[in-house]
């Protein structure tokens, strides 16, 4: 699977990638990161990625033309049907489990990192196939959200991980994670769960379930208490 990002700053990639279980798939082959520098792509003396935004206000916006040209001469025109090309913004949907496995069926995908008050919308309307943010908070670029999805699509790719890694764990299987141990059996006085120590498999296995079961009831009502105020409660400015 292949990977090609578009960011003002393509360094920020090296040192995440270069390390780990991304690093070893990239070097088995089973995955290429691709960064490519818009400003390369600018055409003009200073090779301005940015200009005032139409209309005032605060912050820079990314001008469309280098953009377009770096995704039109990295994917070629016209641009493959097969390819998603994802802006990356706070605006976007909200990354998860179940968009990270559908990103993984594609041989190839194109993540476009927006960096100051945003980027033109003829980007995201004309160029862009879909939009994202990792989640409810804003970061100073998407280059950091570009690697959180590159890193939950990757380990997804076959021979990435062992085949059994990816079957069970949290948000895959509907159910949190349960509670994991290891030697020692007593840590400053902490014991590890007897019936882990039992070598009883099927009270193991049931012991696990209710653990997930309870964490996961744990996170939804969590969930419930964080969830926006009904419409008729909000105030608007
Ligand atoms: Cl994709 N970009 C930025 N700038 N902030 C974010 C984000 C993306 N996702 C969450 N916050």
């Amino acid at each position: 699977m292949r990977f090609d990002v578009f960011t003002l700053f393509p360094r920020m990639f090296d040192s995440p990638f270069a390390e780990s279980i991304i690093h070893r798939a990239i070097k088995a082959g089973l995955i290429e990161i691709h960064t490519h520098d818009i400003r390369a792509y600018a055409t003009d003396k200073h090779r301005t990625t940015d200009d005032y935004p139409f209309g005032g206000g605060t912050g820079m916006v990314m001008k469309p033309e280098p953009i377009f040209a770096a995704v039109e001469s990295v994917l070629g025109v016209p641009l493959p049907p097969d390819v998603p090309i994802i802006l990356m913004t706070p605006s976007g949907r909200t990354f998860n489990h179940a968009l990270a496995q559908a990103l993984a069926q594609h041989q190839r995908i194109a993540l476009i990192c927006g960096h100051y008050e945003g980027v033109d919308e003829r980007v995201r309307e004309h160029l862009c196939t879909d939009a994202i943010s990792i989640g409810d908070y804003v970061l100073t670029g998407g280059e950091l959200a570009a690697m959180v999805v590159i890193d939950a699509v990757a380990r997804l790719v076959p021979g990435v991980l062992p085949p059994e890694a990816t079957q069970d764990e949290s948000h895959a299987s509907g159910l949190l994670e349960y509670p994991q141990y290891t030697r020692p059996a007593e840590f400053r006085g902490w014991r590890v769960p007897e019936v882990l120590l039992s070598g009883n498999h099927a009270a193991i296995a049931r012991w696990r379930r209710e653990q997930a079961e309870a964490r996961t009831r744990a996170r939804q009502a969590q969930l419930q208490h964080t969830a926006p105020a009904p419409a008729a409660q909000l105030k608007v400015e």
